[in-house]
Parts: C-alpha cells; structure tokens; sequence
C-alpha cells in the first residue's frame, strides 16, 4: 500500500581490477563514510541491508597483460554481484550497488535479467563500454560491460549461472557520452542504440534528453536499470574519476537528470560507480556521488 516504506538494498562491490588505474575499488567505503546511510535514513528509506561483495585485492593479483585484463577476477565478482542483486530484487528491494569500477555492472546486469525478461538500462556516462577483448584498445574490462550484457565478448551474461536473457540494444540508451572509440561508434551505429552524447544535451537541454532516454528504456520493458559512471560529469564536478573527460555534466544538470528519473517511478535499480578517491580531493566525489543517489531516490529542494 502506500504507507509502505520503500525498501533499498546496499550492495558494496570493492573491485578495481577492471579500471584503468588502482582506486576505485575503494569507492564503496568513500561513498559510506560521505553519509550515504544518513541520507538514506533522512529520505525515509528502510535500508534492509549492507552487503559487501568479496572482491580480489589489486595487491594480491599478478600484472595481467592479456586482451581482458583479469578476466577471472571479473568473473568472479560478477557471480557475486549476480547472485546478491538477484536476491535482493527477487525479496522486491531496490537494489543500489555501489563499484567499484564499471565491470561490476555485469553482474548487476546479469541478477537484474534473472528477474526481469526485459530489462531497459540507461547508461550515464563519458564512455560507450562497449568493446569487446578482440576490440579494446586498453584490455581494461570496465569499457567492455555492454558487450557483455548484449553477448558481443567471449564473457558474458550466458555465462553466469541462472541469468536469463541478454539486455536488447533497443532497451539501452547512453547519456553523456563523449569519448567513444571507433569500433564503440560502428556497434552504436551498427544496432541502433539511442546515444544522448553531450552535444545532444547541450542543443536539446537535459529536461528532454532524459524524457526521451526513460521513453527508450522503458518500451515493453518490466524494469529499468540506472547505471551512473561518476565520470558523466565534468572533472571539475568529479575529479575523483579514474578516465575523466572534459566536457561532461555539471553539478544542476546531472542533480535535475535523477530528479526527474525519480518523478518517473520508473527506476528499478541503480549502481553508482567509478568513485576514485586516489584522484579526488576532500572526499568531494564521493560526497557528491551521495548526493546524487538521494536524488534519484525522491530527494527534493523543497
Ligand atoms: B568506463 C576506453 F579506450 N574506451 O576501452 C577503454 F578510451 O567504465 C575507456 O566508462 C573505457 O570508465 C572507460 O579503455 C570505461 C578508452
Ligand atoms: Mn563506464
Ligand atoms: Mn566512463
Ligand atoms: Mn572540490
């Protein structure tokens, strides 16, 4: 009914393996000690449980020069990832994940679909993530998470036990794009996926590029997956980011974005990732990364 208190599951995934550089696997405890259960509790929010994934340390991994750089660590968090989130939302919580860098949101992806049939996801971000090993100019797994959710690499979702179908292209739809590499641009163009780069917001305003990225991902789809890289915005917004890019959102703009994401009830799920407090200063990403999930968790100015 409606006196029911809505219910969020923390799910903390520190791994960094898949990032271009060492940090980001200490995102989750940056984002905790910013007070992100404070404002979890002043939204009127029950948190039903922090989790935290076991992940491989950065330390204890050898140097991995392969095509996909620790792809067996990838695998194994994502198993993990998989199998809490697809707990959590089949208990009917909301589950917030919070990387780590952006290769935890394959098993996000993956216990999302186990539940959903057909999950739409909107991808903020700088970056397409959708390289697949034979493709990536870096090796690095965190910008080759799509192709894994839509079958294009050697690792993907058919890969994690119990998980149902890929994510559709026609369901995904990226904003705040601006550094995509050729063959990220052939696979867009190539499948039709619906792109709101920074150009497009900067011409048609935020307001209406996410009305039409909530139109894409939610058409026939029963859910819709907020996946929120920190380095959407501008590195003077968010310097604690790991490949930051000039040119990305500034502070109203992103805020505006989740709040009108939260106006909609449309979102199921989000995970918030690439916090890096090795690059950041005053712990300011990291208290601003709380501030947007409070945002899209109903948070109001007034
Ligand atoms: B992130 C890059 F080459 N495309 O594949 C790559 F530019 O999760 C960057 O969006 C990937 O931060 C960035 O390494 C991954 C590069
Ligand atoms: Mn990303
Ligand atoms: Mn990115
Ligand atoms: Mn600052």
């Amino acid at each position: 009914g409606s006196k029911e208190q809505r219910q969020v599951a923390v799910i903390k995934v520190p791994f960094g393996l898949g990032g271009a550089r060492g940090g980001a696997e200490l995102g989750p405890d940056e984002l905790i000690t910013a007070g992100l259960k404070r404002e979890i509790a002043r939204l009127g929010l029950v948190l039903t449980e922090e989790v935290r994934v076991e992940c491989p340390l950065v330390a204890d991994a050898p140097i991995d020069r392969n095509r996909a750089k620790y792809l067996h660590e990838v695998r194994q968090v994502s198993e993990r990832v998989c199998a809490e989130v697809s707990r959590v939302v089949a208990g009917g919580v909301f589950p917030l994940v919070l990387g780590g860098d952006h290769s935890v949101a394959i098993g996000t992806m993956a216990g999302l679909t186990s539940h959903y049939s057909n999950l739409g996801v909107i991808w903020f971000d700088a970056h397409a993530d959708l390289n697949t090993e034979e493709r990536s100019l870096s090796g690095n797994m965190h910008g080759m998470s799509l192709a894994a959710a839509l079958g294009h690499s050697a690792f993907n979702l058919s890969h994690i036990p119990g998980v149902g179908p890929f994510i559709n292209p026609s369901n995904l739809v990226y904003v705040g794009l601006r550094d995509i590499d050729e063959y990220e641009k052939e696979q867009i163009r190539a499948h039709g996926i619906k792109s709101f780069t920074m150009h497009d917001i900067d011409r048609m305003g935020i307001q209406w590029v996410v009305e039409q990225a909530v139109a894409v991902a939610g058409k026939g789809s029963d859910g819709i997956h907020l996946s929120f890289d920190m380095d959407c915005l501008d590195p003077r917004e968010a310097p604690g980011v790991g490949t930051p890019v000039p040119g990305g959102l500034n502070y109203r703009e992103a805020h505006f974005a989740l709040e009108l994401l939260a106006s909609t009830n449309r979102i199921t799920s989000m995970e918030l990732v690439e916090v890096n407090p090795l690059f950041d200063h005053d712990r300011h990403t990291a208290r601003l990364g709380v501030e947007l999930i409070a945002s899209l968790l109903g948070k109001r100015i007034l």
